[in-house]
């Protein structure tokens, strides 16, 4: 089982482009309880189910077309150059899906997230992008084929399909076509996110080499699986109930257990920085005053508070430079 034979049983044989061009956009994601470590690393397959929120309007907005030669890829109105990896990432996705050898695609992408807000972009890079393959070759697939699509080009991407609260079903089947993600239908009109950029050089580590390293390394991810299993049950309550505090204290501390994870792999793989340390620190100080803020982190240094819009003023008041987004509206 390979990539290339999961786009054949999705797409079937229907190559030839129905429109000139395709285009899609998709959100940005934030997982409230986190993928972290694979059972099938060719085919992003999950060792657990994930549960996140996406990002409203801050994302990734992709226009794709077919041209005779190589592919042309551009990100923010400038040319990506054919020796990075991420273009070799690319051209490499792009490859499961061309009609003919020898045909290019050209890639016009531009990201809405503040540029270097800190997010990682190839969640909503790769959901948009199948997307817009999809619209453009017009085999009009059911959303949870165009998840498992998203999931081939990264693991969070098959989140950034849809809106709101989403989860990403791990599924058990060798050829991953019971792990894709789907929307749940719950909104929590007052929750906000708030973006901390502590920094945005490029990870020593990245998330695929960290939870590789984790899995194959670290004594505690052994109790992983179960804290996961717990932690969605706490996740899906707080959101069917709107109980924030459940939300926030589950997703924080199912975020500092996957970093626990990784910091007793080998060699040791800490994402943070002094200063991520310190905004913790200042969270927890805040909360112990009355405060009701959460965060979580991802596979680098960066901060996102999970709190309600009626702290948000307060919340900026302490720390400048928070950029806030509102997952609902
Ligand atoms: C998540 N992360 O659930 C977790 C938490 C990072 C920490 O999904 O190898 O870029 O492409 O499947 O999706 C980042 O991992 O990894 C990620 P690949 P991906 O959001």
């Amino acid at each position: 089982l390979n990539k290339q034979s999961i786009v054949e049983k999705i797409t079937g044989a229907r190559r030839s482009p129905a429109h000139e061009h395709g285009e899609a956009f998709a959100p940005s994601n934030i997982a409230l309880v986190k993928y972290w470590g694979k059972r099938n690393d060719e085919l992003n397959l999950p060792v657990t189910s994930s549960l996140s929120i996406s990002l409203g309007n801050l994302g990734t907005r992709t226009a794709v077309e077919l041209i005779d030669g190589s592919d042309v890829i551009l990100l923010n109105g400038l040319p990506v150059p054919s020796d990075t990896s991420f273009s070799k990432r690319l051209r490499e996705y792009l490859d499961l899906f061309r009609p003919a050898p020898g045909t290019g695609y050209r890639v016009t992408t531009h990201n809405t997230i503040p540029t270097a807000a800190g997010l990682a972009s190839s969640a909503s890079g790769f959901a948009a992008l199948a997307l817009a393959l999809d619209h453009l070759h017009g085999w009009q697939l059911k959303p949870r084929d165009l998840s498992i699509l998203a999931r081939l080009g990264s693991g969070s991407a098959s989140r950034s399909v849809f809106k709101g609260f989403v989860e990403w079903h791990a599924g058990s089947a060798d050829d991953g076509m019971d792990s894709f993600a789907e929307p749940l239908c719950a909104v929590f009109p007052d929750l906000m996110i708030g973006l901390i950029k502590i920094s945005v050089a490029e990870k020593p580590v990245s998330s695929r080499v960290g939870m590789k390293r984790t899995i194959e390394t670290s004594t505690l991810y052994q109790t992983w699986p179960a804290q996961v299993a717990r932690d969605l049950k706490s996740i899906r309550r707080a959101i069917e109930t709107s109980d924030f505090e459940l939300l926030g204290r589950t997703a924080e501390n199912n975020a500092l257990t996957m970093h626990a994870t990784a910091i007793a792999s080998w060699p040791p793989t800490l994402f943070w920085l002094p200063e991520s340390v310190k905004i913790m620190q200042a969270i927890w100080s805040w909360r112990a005053s009355g405060m009701p803020v959460y965060f979580t982190m991802d596979a680098g240094p960066n901060i996102k508070l999970i709190a309600l819009r009626d702290q948000v003023a307060a919340l900026s008041s302490h720390l400048h430079s928070i950029e806030w987004i509102a997952p609902f509206t």
